[in-house]
């Protein structure tokens, strides 16, 4: 996942006491002038080296981001106020480069005592820039912590979305059919965790994702963040299983459920929604009027009915087309 790797931003009192104390070190190496000179460059270089590779370890959000993390990211963090640090910190990392370049030549030719008094004029300058980006150094940080834990997921993967009020058998069906099990992803912003899971048809692998939290209300229910979570679902669904329990046994009534699945066709125009009746193996569904509800598939995760059933005509609406490598 695209920020999972980000290190941790420094706070500017850790960077200063870094920047200093790694100086001190290297002057005591030396004397006279050299020493002051040798201070001056280890904490300037320290300090700039620092903030830059603060800013170069984040990835270009236009460019190197997948429109879904972009969204999700956006969700939680403001990206245009997180960039706008981001060029803050990028600027201070140029000023400590100026700072050096500016004091460096009066270090030489002259008197230590005098040398010296410039380098400390220096070091309160260097201090001066680093405090001034605090927040900014804070609110990268933040962000960085909140990013790590979005989900792991392959955008670029063929992708099954499964949606639908609570206890319809979402978490069932995404065990179910998954081969590798326990795969578990969080939002940061629901306490339940998404289920991943993935499987294959005719060597290509297809990823189904759970959705608790976003996709299993009405959508006037959402929050800001979750409404755009669910946008950026958007761009990774290429199916959408909306799973209702005709039984009641779920604890919505089946015109709730109907309604919530309209509202996803709605939002989701570009992308096949197929509605799944679940639980066929209770004897409520067996007489519920599944055509009046317009109903594409029936199955029993409970009973493996028609599970596979539903997976093909999944399948068939995602209608991937693997790039071969050699088409032109
Ligand atoms: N009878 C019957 N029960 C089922 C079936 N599928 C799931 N269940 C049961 O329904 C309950 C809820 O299933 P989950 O898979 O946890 O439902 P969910 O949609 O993931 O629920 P949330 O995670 O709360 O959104 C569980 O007790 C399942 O055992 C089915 O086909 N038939
Ligand atoms: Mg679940």
């Amino acid at each position: 996942m695209i920020f999972e790797d980000l290190p941790t931003t420094p706070t500017s009192e850790e960077l200063i006491d870094k920047a200093f104390s790694r100086a001190a070190r290297a002057g005591k190496a030396k004397g006279g002038l050299e020493a002051q000179q040798s201070m001056l460059q280890t904490a300037a270089n320290i300090i700039s080296d620092n903030l830059e590779n603060v800013v170069t370890a984040w990835p270009d959000f236009e460019y190197d981001a997948h429109p879904f993390y972009y969204e999700l990211a956006d969700a939680i963090v403001d990206v245009d106020e997180l960039r706008q640090s981001l060029s803050e910190v990028m600027w201070a990392s140029r000023k400590a480069r100026e700072i050096h370049e500016e004091y460096q030549p009066r270090l030489r030719k002259t008197d230590v005592d005098t040398a010296r008094k410039h380098r400390k004029q220096a070091f309160a300058r260097l201090a001066d820039i680093v405090e001034q980006i605090d927040a900014h150094l804070l609110r990268i940080n933040e962000a960085r912590n909140d990013l790590r834990d979005l989900p792991d997921i392959d955008p670029d993967e063929p992708t099954i979305v499964v949606a639908g009020y609570p206890n319809v058998g979402k978490s069932s069906l995404v065990n179910d059919v998954t081969s590798a099990r326990g795969e578990t992803a969080s939002y940061p912003f629901t306490t339940k965790g998404i289920g991943v899971g993935h499987f294959e048809r005719d060597h290509i692998r297809y990823q189904i994702v759970d959705t608790p939290g976003l996709l299993d209300r009405p959508p006037e229910e959402r929050n800001e963040i979750e409404s755009q979570a669910v946008s950026a679902i958007e761009h990774l669904a290429d199916c959408m299983l909306v799973l209702v329990d005709p039984s009641g046994e779920c604890g919505y009534p089946i015109e709730s459920q109907l309604e919530l699945r309209d509202a996803i066709a709605d939002r989701f125009d570009s992308v096949p929604v197929l509605t799944v009746a679940n639980k066929t193996d209770r004897e409520e569904v067996w007489n519920a009027d599944l055509e009046g509800m317009d109903a594409d598939l029936e199955m029993s995760v409970e009973t493996d009915e028609n599970v596979t059933g539903v997976l093909d005509a999944a399948v068939d609406a995602v209608d991937y087309e693997p790039e071969l490598p050699f088409e032109e």
